[in-house]
C-alpha cells in the first residue's frame, strides 16, 4: 500500500509512534510518505520505501496566525496525486484530520478517493480538543473520517463522553519494538550501587512535575537514588528550580534524547505521575527496558501499569501514596525484581509485531 502519515514532529508520544508506525510500516513492504512541519524527531529517511514531505507556511503580514492547515490540506493533495497514495493516516485530530477531510474533498472533484484513519492519542481530546472553541471542529473530522482508532479504552470513552458521537472507535495501543529495547538491555552496564528513579516527558503542566519534585525530595530522606530526568518543556525550569531550592541530591536532567532505551536500561523504576495520560508511550519504553513503574492512576494508565503486578498506581496528586510506592520498591529487592521482570512479560503484550498488523487489518478494509 503507499500509506500517507500526519504527524507532529517533535518529542512526544503521538510523533514517535507514527514514526515507529511508518518504519514498520516501510518494513513490511509499504510505501509510506510522512507530512509534518519538520522532519520527525525519529524519522530516518534511508530507507527506500519512506519519503518525508514538509508543510512550508510562508508568512504574509496580513494573518495574525499562519493558514497551517491551508498548507497541510494543500500538501497531503499534491503528494497524494502525484504517488497515487491509497490512504492517508493522521496522527493526533487536531488539526490534522481536519485538513485531511479537506484534502479529501479536494481529491473527490478530481475523482480520487482518499480514505482517512485518524488516530485518536490524547490530549487532542481530553484538553486541547473538548475546548468550547475547537469541540464542533474536532467532533466533525471525527466523525468524518472513516476510521477512528483511540490508543486506549479509556481515551476511546472520553471521546465518546466528551463529543457525543456514536462514531465507531477501534482501540489500537501504543506499542514498543521490543528488540530494540532487548538489545540495549543486553549492552547495558548497570554502574551506580544505588536505585536509578527516571522520569520521562514533555515537561507539560498535564505531567504534574511539581508533585513528582516533591516526591524525589521525600524519598531522597530516604534511601540514597539516582534521579534522572528526561525531556524538555515549559516546566523543566520551575523542576530545575524546586531541586535546587530543596536541596535534592542526585538529580540529573538529562534533555531530549534520540535513544531513550539508553538511558532507561540503567533505570529501575520509572514514575509519571500524570494528571492526565491517554495511553503513556514512555511508562511502555521503560517497562520493555525492566522498570517497575509508579504511575497515578489516571486515563489509560491503568491500564498499561497494572497496580501490585508492574508497578503501583497512585491518585495523580497524592505525594504520601507516590513516596510509599517508592520506598516499598527500593527497600525490598525481591519486590522490585519481581515487579521489573513483571512490568518486562507485560510489554511483550504491546510488542510491534503484534500491534502494527492490527493497524494494517484496518488499511485493508479501505483499499479494495
Ligand atoms: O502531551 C503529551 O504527552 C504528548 C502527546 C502527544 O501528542 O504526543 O501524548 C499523547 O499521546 C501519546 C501517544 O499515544 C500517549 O502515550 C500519551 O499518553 C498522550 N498524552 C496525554 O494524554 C497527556
Amino acid at each position: 500500500m503507499k500509506i500517507i502519515i500526519v504527524c507532529y514532529p517533535t518529542f512526544g508520544g503521538s510523533g514517535i509512534l507514527a514514526t515507529e508506525l511508518g518504519h514498520k510500516l516501510s518494513k513490511n513492504g509499504h510505501v509510506v510518505h510522512f507530512i509534518a512541519y519538520e522532519k520527525p524527531v525519529r524519522l530516518e529517511v534511508n530507507d527506500e520505501n519512506i519519503f518525508f514531505h514538509k508543510v512550508n507556511v510562508p508568512f504574509y503580514p496580513l494573518f495574525n496566525f499562519q493558514p497551517y492547515e491551508l498548507a497541510l490540506s494543500t500538501k497531503i493533495v499534491d503528494v497524494s496525486t502525484k504517488n497515487q497514495i491509497d490512504l492517508v493516516h493522521v496522527h493526533y485530530a487536531i488539526p490534522h484530520a481536519y485538513a485531511a477531510y479537506m484534502a479529501q474533498k479536494m481529491l473527490k472533484t478530481q475523482k480520487i478517493n482518499l480514505p482517512i484513519v485518524t488516530t485518536l492519542h490524547g490530549t487532542d481530546i481530553t484538553l486541547v480538543g473538548k475546548h468550547p472553541f475547537y469541540k464542533k471542529a474536532v467532533k466533525f473530522s471525527i466523525d468524518k473520517s472513516n476510521i477512528v482508532t483511540s490508543v486506549s479504552k479509556s481515551l476511546k470513552n472520553d471521546t465518546h463522553d466528551f463529543f457525543e458521537t456514536n462514531k465507531k472507535i477501534k482501540v489500537i495501543p501504543n506499542f514498543v519494538d521490543l528488540e530494540k529495547f532487548n538489545n540495549q538491555l543486553k549492552l547495558c552496564n548497570k554502574v551506580s550501587q544505588y536505585k536509578t528513579i527516571t522520569h520521562v516527558s514533555n515537561f507539560r503542566p498535564a505531567k504534574n512535575i511539581r508533585t513528582l519534585i516533591k516526591v524525589f525530595n521525600l524519598i531522597s530522606k530516604k534511601h540514597k537514588c539516582i534521579f534522572n530526568l528526561i525531556g524538555e518543556g515549559p516546566e523543566l525550569d520551575i523542576a530545575k528550580e524546586m531541586t535546587k531550592e530543596l536541596k535534592i541530591p542526585n538529580v540529573y536532567f538529562l534533555g531530549n534524547t534520540n535513544e531513550v532505551e539508553k538511558e532507561l536500561c540503567h533505570s529501575d523504576i520509572f514514575i509519571l505521575p500524570s494528571k492526565v495520560e491517554s495511553f503513556g508511550l514512555a511508562a511502555l519504553e521503560a517497562m520493555a527496558s525492566k522498570n517497575a513503574i509508579v504511575s497515578s492512576n489516571r486515563g489509560g494508565l491503568p491500564e498499561l501499569n497494572l497496580n501490585n503486578k508492574t508497578g503501583f498506581t497512585c491518585d495523580y496528586n497524592d505525594i504520601d501514596s507516590y513516596v510509599d510506592a517508592l520506598d516499598k520498591l527500593i527497600s525490598n529487592e525481591k519486590l522490585l525484581e519481581k515487579f521489573k521482570e513483571n512490568s518486562y512479560n507485560r510489554a511483550k503484550k504491546f510488542n510491534i509485531n503484534d500491534i502494527v498488523p492490527m493497524y494494517e487489518y484496518e488499511y485493508m478494509k479501505l483499499v479494495k
